[in-house]
């Protein structure tokens, strides 16, 4: 039997407001038989019953973004899709259908504003009385705001996704969201509301305590689009007929918290609203991946602290909020702050979210049970405190949730170590925990940025959790926005720093953009998400932006050595000096090391987009940047020029190395380790790599070590010491149990977990070889104190699955291959096996 399931189009199960007008689409194919690969297709897309594109049937084995190649689409219009393919000789049936529904041809409505002030950080509610005079036969609502908004029809929410439109570089462009409200019509008279707030846009944002970044004004625009069933047609935009009010929300920022005040619910007092053109703006559909409540958590504990506050542990660290239920008199209050530790004596710490407040408080109506839950900010807590409550508290009235965006889950791993499985499972927590319509570096304290680093150093790891191709796609559709016209890519994306004033006191304000490691995920995260997804498409789009960057590096390179510039370098490595965040490993080295790195990126690139001029081009400043370093770094008997982990990481990571001295550099980095009694000290760029380096130089034995290592510094500390994310430093909390520095002590920075890709790829052994996992290296490697390990993947293609285990003498692995792919299986004794799908046994002797 073959079947056709998992039908997406750009990545997207069934998207509404598809913005692109030329879409792909991809299936999975389920059969039982082995060695499956599709020998043809056949797509057909109708638009209300009229097929309007059948692509007959096409030899060809793609499965994976195939193009739309019909007439072309409308705007604004839904189409069903299916496929079937031939597999073996054997046709299947035609899959389910699937469909999408194109963008608007171009954004109509004006914004309309109400009278909040700059200052004000309070919600505006708009709205719009709807009379819908006939039968519907399809509603739709395109909805954007200069801050976040929430949309109501009758007093229900039209849609399950938050913060809203997201954040983008809004100056560049703006996103909208298009919603399917055919049944949430009444006929005859209907209320639609829009409450605005600042968000992103207006709010107190970007770590300075700077606001209004992007407007000090809030508005929201809309285009309401209504089909009745007798063909005729009406769209509603944002006009002076709508009113606005203001709203029970009366103050909300996205690091300082909510207040609701119930009390002032159904109390509003309808005023003309101010109608202003949205033409400055670039209105386009959005490209992301929505944002959703996820996981729910019920408190562990609750309990008073030394200090004598009530405080409820959700056992989890999340970004996200709390709902609770209470019951009070009217003018009661409910006051709740979050944090994500307590301090050594187990009071509640603070300290570390800076100048975030993190409070939300919600005054009763005194109306029986009022249910409450912030609706414009998050949090990042394990711990609430609860400062005021009327009455008895019952912890089960209180759900703390997790919010993110809803990228499918992919990868799962597990082993025979507790403390491994843990630390994998900090990593994906690290992961729900900052991607937030953008990926952040921490979401507690007053900062919560894109920071490109963070992004540069975890996405491959990321790629191996979570299907982030959409979430990134947008991603960098706004780094290239805000790329400097240099080529230089600021410090964050989107860039909320740029038009801050210099401050000699503060560096990353005087500096801004293009620190080695950080602007490197211009081209570090389209190749990767290249490797794993195959969307040679996504790499096109992204190649200017690459190119930009290399080029940029280039005008600041001297004889072809990065050495000029600020750089974050092996940002807080434990061997910075004290007090300082700078790793020991030179700037120079780190900067030249990226420049290589993204220039050879930058030329497979060119090659695959069959650019030859700027492939040979950038082949051979690629070169010449590896002859730079290695006359600059290594001396003729090859001692590396810098005597730290990370420097003799990069070297051989990034190919830097001369061959003849492979065997010094690996060497000196074990006696490195050994010189730090066993342990890391490697920053943000030098950990990502270090298991691979030490695995690919035959020194598996100290990679495992370094991974199982309990006592600090190690991976496994902090889990020792009760951890449930990733940890900023590696010794956030002390030995002692004191805390560091909390100007900058995130118990949620999900950096240091770059190292789950290891987990997948050397553990389990998943390697993609050709980009897709369309051929696929399935090549575990046993050793530490492991005696099982069982991980999946979910690829374009389907499930891969290792699983292995230690018997007796024996290593045992089960693979499962998806079909439409091939595996080539080696063995830890050196047996390879080439295979098509299907599910194998394999067993050889321990050595
Ligand atoms: C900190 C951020 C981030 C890092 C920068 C350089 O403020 O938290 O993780 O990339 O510094």
């Amino acid at each position: 039997m073959v079947k056709v399931c998992s039908l997406t189009c750009e990545s997207l199960e069934n998207p509404l407001g598809l913005p692109t007008m030329h879409p792909r689409f991809s299936w999975i194919i389920k059969t039982g038989i082995n060695s499956a690969f599709q020998q043809k297709y056949h797509i057909e897309v109708s638009e209300q019953d009229c097929v309007v594109w059948s692509s007959d049937v096409i030899e060809s084995g793609q499965s994976v973004f195939v193009p739309y190649t019909g007439k072309p689409l409308q705007y604004a219009t839904k189409y069903l899709w299916r496929v079937k393919v031939c597999v073996a000789d054997m046709w299947s049936e035609w899959s389910e259908y699937a469909w999408f529904e194109t963008a608007l041809e171009k954004w109509n409505a004006d914004f309309i504003e109400a009278d909040d002030k700059p200052e004000e950080s309070c919600v505006k509610t708009f709205r719009k009385k709807i009379n819908i005079s006939g039968e519907l036969r399809s509603a739709r609502i395109y909805a954007t705001a200069l801050g976040l908004y929430n949309i109501c029809l009758n007093g229900n929410p039209i849609s399950d996704t938050l913060f809203n439109p997201g954040w983008s570089a809004y100056n560049s462009r703006l996103l909208y969201q298009a919603y399917d409200v055919t049944d949430l019509f009444t006929k005859n008279s209907n209320v639609l509301t829009a409450s605005v707030a600042p968000g992103w846009f207006k709010g107190d944002f970007g770590f300075i305590n700077n606001r209004s970044y992007y407007g000090s004004k809030m508005a929201f625009s809309s285009q309401i689009e209504l089909h009745y069933a007798d063909g005729t047609y009406e769209c509603i935009s944002t006009d002076d007929s709508w009113q606005f009010s203001d709203s029970p929300i009366i103050y909300t920022e996205i690091y300082h918290g909510e207040t609701y005040d119930a009390r002032k619910e159904n109390a509003e007092t309808w005023k003309a609203v101010t109608v202003s053109p949205s033409t400055n703006y670039n209105i386009v559909p959005f490209d992301g991946v929505p944002v959703r409540r996820k996981e729910s958590f019920k408190p562990i504990a609750y309990f008073t602290t030394p200090k004598g506050e009530h405080v409820l542990d959700f056992g989890q660290n999340i970004a996200g909020r709390v709902r609770f239920n209470v019951r009070g008199n009217s003018g009661d209050t409910v006051k709740l702050r979050h944090a994500e530790v307590l301090d050594r004596e187990g009071n509640f710490y603070i300290e570390n979210l800076r100048d975030a407040k993190c409070t939300d408080l919600y005054i009763l109506k005194g109306a029986g049970i009022e249910t409450y839950e912030p609706a414009f900010t998050f949090h990042g807590f394990r711990y609430v405190c609860v400062d005021e409550y009327p009455g008895e508290l019952d912890p089960q009235d209180f759900t703390a949730i997790a919010i993110y965006s809803d990228m499918k889950n992919i990868g799962n791993f597990s082993c025979s170590d507790s403390l491994i499985n843990q630390l994998h499972s900090n990593i994906q927590w690290g992961l729900k925990g900052n991607f937030l319509d953008i990926p952040t570096d921490c979401p507690q304290r007053d900062e919560r940025l894109g920071w490109t680093g963070d992004v540069q150093v975890f996405i491959n790891t990321a790629s191996y959790l979570h299907e982030v191709q959409a979430f990134f796609r947008k991603w960098l559709r706004d780094l290239a926005k805000d790329q400097m016209p240099d080529g230089g890519v600021p410090f964050v994306i989107p860039d909320i720093l740029n038009n801050l004033k210099p401050d000699s006191d503060n560096v990353i304000l005087n500096e801004k953009h293009s620190s080695c490691g950080w602007g490197d995920a211009a081209v570090v995260v389209p190749w990767t998400l290249y490797i794993h997804y195959g969307d040679k498409r996504m790499l096109e789009e992204a190649y200017p932006s690459m190119r930009g960057w290399v080029e940029y590096i280039r005008s600041k390179a001297i004889d072809n050595l990065w050495n000029t510039g600020f750089h974050f370098g092996d940002w807080v490595a434990l061997d910075a000096k004290d007090g300082s965040h700078f790793g020991a490993t030179p700037n120079d080295l780190c900067a030249t090391a990226y420049y290589a790195y993204s220039t050879e990126l930058l030329a497979k690139t060119a090659e695959i987009l069959g650019n030859s001029a700027d492939a040979d081009e950038y082949r051979l400043l690629h070169s010449k940047i590896v002859c730079a370093y290695q006359s600059e770094f290594f001396t003729s008997n090859g001692r590396l020029a810098a005597r730290t982990q990370t420097g003799h990481i990069l070297s051989l990571m990034f190919g830097l190395t001369p061959e003849k001295f492979m065997a010094r550099t690996i060497d000196t980095l074990v006696e490195l380790i050994e010189e730090n009694g066993g342990h890391l000290v490697t920053g943000f760029l030098g950990t990502p790599y270090f298991l691979h380096v030490l695995s690919q130089n035959d020194r598996l034995k100290e990679a495992y070590a370094l991974l199982q290592r309990e006592e600090y510094p190690s991976w496994l500390y902090q889990i020792k010491k009760g951890a449930t994310t990733i940890w900023e430093h590696l010794n956030g909390i002390l030995e002692d149990g004191t805390m560091r520095d909390p100007g900058m002590n995130s118990f949620n920075h999900y950096a240091y977990g770059a190292i789950g890709d290891w987990l997948y790829q050397v553990v389990a052994g998943i390697v993609p070889l050709e980009p897709g996992f369309s051929r696929i290296l399935i090549s575990p490697k046993y050793g530490g104190t492991l005696t099982n390990v069982e991980a999946e993947l979910n690829t374009p293609y389907g499930k891969i699955t290792s699983a292995w285990k230690l018997h007796d003498s024996d290593f045992l692995l089960n693979v499962k291959v998806p079909p439409n792919t091939n595996a080539e299986i080696c063995m830890p004794n050196g047996e390879t096996y080439t295979v098509g799908s299907g599910e194998y046994s394999y067993r050889c002797k321990i050595t």
